[in-house]
């Protein structure tokens, strides 16, 4: 089952990502993806063999972004890739089946290309601006997710994009299988409370 709530961890200068996911699991994440730019390869895989470890104690799944050599090689539950990282075909040859796949899509044509392939769920946004991702693609919006989500996709859909709490109704109306956010909660005066939040909404608007 994909998670409705896919938290990701993002680079902060005053905590460190394995910190970032020790809050949001004791908030009750189950679903961490560890999303490190700034750093080289070497000290991503020791990050990740740490945040795996938490995961591992509070039942979580951790999605490496973009690193498919780092999943394979701890031992991931799987991996979320980019339009410009590698290949989602090439990645599951490489993986296995074994492995969960996550792809971005920024359009209608990126997901109904997507579907066609063997992935596990697709991110879909950004859904509004937000700061925390670079070269960010034209914002969606609710409009815009009704006029994709309208067509018939057999893959989870996930927002991603500056999303909050609030908007967490009108998005899983809109078909969305679920949300990924990040600075709603690391930037949370209380990150481990903000994922309850989110959970507890997420959980009241399923059947909406
Ligand atoms: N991809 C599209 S928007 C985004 C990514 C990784 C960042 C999401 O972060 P936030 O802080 O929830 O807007
Ligand atoms: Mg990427």
């Amino acid at each position: 089952m994909i998670s409705r709530l896919h938290y990701i961890t993002q680079d902060l200068s005053e905590i460190s990502h394995q910190e970032q996911v020790k809050r949001a699991c004791e908030g009750g994440a189950d679903w961490v993806q560890l999303r490190v730019k700034e750093k080289p390869v070497n000290d991503i895989e020791t990050i990740a063999l740490e945040a795996q470890k938490i995961c591992k104690k509070f039942g979580a799944k951790l999605i490496i972004n973009d690193h498919i050599q780092i999943a394979k090689s701890i031992q991931a539950d799987g991996v979320h890739i980019g339009k410009e990282d590698t290949p989602p075909q090439e990645a599951r040859d490489y993986l296995g089946d074994n492995y969960i796949i996550g792809c971005t899509a920024n359009t209608l044509e990126d997901v109904l290309r997507l579907q066609a392939l063997k992935i596990d769920y697709i991110g879909l946004g950004p859904f509004r601006f937000t700061s925390t991702k670079k070269n960010l693609s034209p914002v969606i919006g609710i409009e815009g997710y009704k006029v994709i989500l309208a067509h018939d996709i057999k893959l989870p859909i996930i927002g991603i994009g500056g999303i909050k709490t609030e908007d967490i109704p009108s998005l899983l109306n809109a078909g969305l299988h679920g949300i990924a956010v990040s600075s709603l909660i690391n930037l949370a005066e209380n990150p481990s409370e903000k994922t309850k939040e989110i959970i507890s909404t997420l959980e009241n608007n399923i059947h909406a």
